[in-house]
């Protein structure tokens, strides 16, 4: 794609082009710290040096762009659009450089200039426009599409308060606002031009119109205007660079005039505030739905926007609206945007005057659902009386679709009337909900899982109903991530190694990495692959000394787990094996027990209390262990505080193990697990999300297992769990959950933890205690092979040279042939 040279005037294009080398890089930078800093070297400050260089990469990734865009717009392709309420891009002047495969000109350039590539790196403030692994996988599906060459545009949010800045204070998580905009952004375009209006509130009113038509105009009560933020997204060594729009609110002047004219001034300026806030903060999705009318007015508007603007570039391709889902297919990201559904009827039935089926078919064939939770909790729902005072014109949209859809139920199993109320797309069993994913589902012709068990799962218990109805509609697609970011970019050392072993084609195709295999017993390659983590790892160390001022020795075991703090994920039971090792080392000073540094990262939900409970009780045990002289530095514990993409690209490649311990059945995927793969790191872990098939990939003699089947979960909670049974069984996990209630790990204080305990010993609703010895087992197993560093080293090697399969390129080749019918263009 893109490298049509006839789309613009060969001239025009050479002289836009600026050259890739070292010298025009240095002198841009110059230029620019000048023109657009308005500094010269002497006086920049190493941000302006930061700026002065983005500048000048962006400049290299426009031309591409404006091209890419071009050839859209002129030739006959479906465009994939991926409409998500999160893009966690993470930093993007070193993905852009490895992407433009300048990396190494840059830091010439640089050095040239006197300044450190990487220190410049580090001070670009990451977009924080997503909670975790959600909207991390739009982030790599982004990058694997321009990679691939396929026409793909990401709708979006552009928040300008991100996922809040976790601080630990007195080992609690403290929220602070996150102002990543406040010395601006180099990698957005705002374009004022590209600008739709978004109805809320108000009532609908119905008339016949001159042709004697049957039409519905909804007079709303308040508009607000979405406006365009393009990002490029430049693909890996292509020409393709795509874009993500992200939707930006602001008022509606009109709107404000007739407040003005009557003198209400107050009132009108009230009212562009209130239109102003709709971008203005990232919800914690992961919270318990929260009913917040603000993020439902989030997802309409970012979701009507995104419609809007791909009618308008079908006007532009001289398409007819009748070619709409031929020139379109939008994936809805869970069912944040599955309010889609109802805004491309309204739109076809209203604005371009449409019959309800032929809408109806093209909203279809036009929409795509992917889920991503089976938590019941986690599945969206919305109050009818919220959802139609703000929307109510799509809720008669919403109550004709289930008319007919229940109609079809009725016909299909006469009688069976409680299986009309399991499948309507409004709970009618307690106040009345909308059910966000059974509308996703209905208004979709593809349905999919984001891993080989929760595709399962998904089609035997949240959609089983529907999977009976349509099982041609249902597929798995495994996530995968993105090895420019998460090995080229983050782990420069190991992926020098990897090219001189199988070549540089390894980036764009990772299947390659199986060459790998044949080195996996060589002493002297083992040598170099164990000499790479160390040096990774002493890095990491640094950052942790200078996050939490704990010292760790990197040639500790580094054991890890990074990822949002929840009940599920089971935080918990790794900390309750942290204590139960403390309390060996204490009682028994001689054990055979290889050193370990266990590090913890990651946020949780504001309103969480249990979650925020466990990162204080993570903090705790960190305080007492970490001063305490018996355990002779044998035993380390790290909170590491605002985990991130770019704090992540210092910890993947640093890890020894990763933790991914999540009650079977709960996980959907899991995405870290992946990242951890690739650089080598083994994993513990339920068989759950992904890790079957990772456990599949990398072999079961290189994955240490434990745990419940899901099976065995639901059996058991179905049966009566009784955690209390593991603690009678258990002397060593009795004696650790008294000595965190006894407050020991918290200065003596015995009340705060008490909740904690109290909910394992009673509830345990994630099943930690049931799961506790077979964990201790397991990781028993992991000290064994730990200590022999050939055994380790091989398990390490080949868990990178099988960890092809979960690169996002594979997954986003799968959605193309499955789902969108769009192949790569290369
Ligand atoms: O999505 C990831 C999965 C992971 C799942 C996560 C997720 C969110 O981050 C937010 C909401 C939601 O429903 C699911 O928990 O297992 O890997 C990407 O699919």
């Amino acid at each position: 794609m893109a490298t049509n040279p006839t789309t613009l005037a060969p001239r025009a294009a050479e002289a836009s082009r600026h050259g890739l080398d070292s010298e025009s890089l240095q002198r841009d930078v110059l230029e620019n710290l000048v023109s657009l800093q308005a500094r010269y070297p002497a006086i920049a400050t190493p941000h302006d040096w930061y700026m002065a260089l983005a500048y000048s990469v962006r400049d290299r990734l426009l031309v591409r762009w404006v091209e890419t865009v071009q050839s859209y717009a002129a030739r006959d392709v479906r465009i994939a659009c991926y409409l998500s309420a999160e893009f966690l891009i993470g930093p993007q002047l070193g993905n852009n450089l490895v992407n433009l495969g300048i990396e190494a000109d840059a830091r010439e350039a640089m050095l040239a200039l006197g300044q450190d590539l990487d220190a410049v790196m580090a001070l670009e403030e990451e977009p924080g426009l997503g909670n975790g692994g959600l909207g991390r996988l739009a982030a790599c599906y982004l990058d694997s599409l321009a990679t691939l060459e396929m026409p793909a545009i990401g709708y979006g949010i552009r928040y300008e308060f991100g996922i809040f800045r976790q601080a630990i204070r007195d080992g609690w998580q403290v929220e602070e606002t996150d102002k990543w905009l406040q010395k601006g952004n180099p990698w957005e375009i705002v374009r004022p031009e590209v600008a739709y209006y978004v109805n809320f509130g108000g009532h609908t009113h119905s008339e016949t119109d001159a042709e004697g038509r049957f039409r519905v105009r909804w007079i709303a009560a308040n508009q607000v205007k979405g406006v365009a933020c393009d990002t490029p997204v430049q693909g890996y060594r292509v020409e393709t660079c795509n874009t993500l729009r992200l939707w930006r609110s602001e008022a509606v002047e009109s709107f404000d005039l007739a407040d003005f004219n009557v003198g209400d001034y107050y009132g009108a300026v009230e009212q562009k505030v209130v239109s102003e806030t709709l971008s203005k903060v990232l919800y914690p999705n992961d919270e318990p739905e929260m009913g917040k009318r603000l993020r439902l007015a989030q997802q309409y508007f970012f979701v009507s926007c995104s419609l809007q603007d791909m009618l308008r570039l079908l006007q532009q391709k001289g398409e007819p609206i009748e070619r709409f889902a031929d020139v379109f297919v939008a994936q809805l990201n869970d069912t944040h945007p599955s309010i889609a559904v109802a805004e491309l009827m309204r739109l076809l039935l209203d604005e371009c005057g449409l019959q309800w089926g032929q809408a109806w078919d093209i909203t279809q064939r036009a929409l795509a659902y992917t889920n991503h939770t089976l938590l019941p909790e986690a599945l969206e729902t919305w109050g009818l009386p919220l959802f139609r005072g703000l929307l109510p014109r799509p809720l008669e949209i919403i109550y004709e679709i289930n008319r007919r859809f229940l109609d079809e139920v009725r016909q299909r199993h006469p009688g069976d009337e409680s299986r009309v109320s399991r499948m309507s797309l409004i709970d009618e069993s307690g106040d009345r909900r909308i059910r966000m994913a059974h509308l996703a589902t209905v208004g979709s012709h593809a349905i999919n899982g984001v891993a080989a068990l929760h595709s399962t799962l998904l089609r035997e218990t949240v959609l089983r109903d529907f999977a009976e109805l349509w099982p041609e509609r249902f597929h798995n697609v495994t996530n995968g991530v993105t090895p420019r970011r998460f090995l080229a970019l983050c782990n420069p050392g190991l992926a020098r190694l990897l090219d001189q072993t199988v070549g540089e084609g390894w980036i764009a195709d990772l299947t390659r990495l199986r060459g790998l295999e044949a080195h996996a017993d060589d002493e002297a390659f083992q040598q170099r692959w164990r000499a790479i983590k160390n040096a990774n790892k002493e890095a990491l160390a640094k950052h942790i000394h200078s996050a939490t001022g704990v010292a760790v020795d990197p040639r500790a075991l580094f054991d890890i787990q990074v990822k949002r703090i929840h009940e599920y994920k089971r935080q918990h039971l790794n900390a309750l094996y942290i204590v139960a090792l403390y309390q060996r080392l204490r009682r028994e000073p001689q054990l055979a027990l290889a050193p370990r540094c266990f590090v913890f990262g990651g946020k949780a939900a504001p309103g969480y209390a249990m979650a925020k409970l466990i990162i204080r009780l993570i903090n705790g045990i960190a305080e007492v262990v970490n001063n305490d002289p018996a355990m002779e530095g044998r035993l380390k514990v790290v909170f590491f505080p605002n985990f991130n993409v770019k704090s992540a690209h210092h910890i993947y490649p640093a890890a020894d193990l990763s933790e991914q311990i999540s009650t079977a059945g709960k996980e959907a995927s899991g995405t870290g697990n992946m990242k951890f793969m690739m650089n080598g790191v083994l994993t513990i872990g339920t068989l759950d999300g992904a890790n079957v098939e990772i456990r599949e990939e990398a072999g079961a003699e290189n994955f240490f297992l434990f745990g419940l089947h899901a099976q065995d979960v639901e059996r058991l909670q179905r049966e009566g769990y009784r955690p209390a049974d593991h603690v009678t069984a258990n002397d060593e996990l009795r004696e650790a959950l008294e000595l965190i209630a006894s407050g020991h790990f918290l200065r003596g204080q015995s009340d705060v933890f008490r909740p904690l305990v109290e909910n394992l010993t009673q509830w345990d609703h994630f099943l930690a205690l049931a799961d506790y010895a077979d964990y201790v087992a397991c990781q028993a197993r992991v000290d064994a092979a730990w200590q022999d560093p050939a055994t380790w080293t091989r398990m390490s090697i080949l868990n990178t040279a099988r960890s092809g399969k979960f690169s996002s390129d594979r997954a986003i080749r799968e959605y193309g042939d499955r789902i969108w019918g769009l192949a790569p263009m290369k």
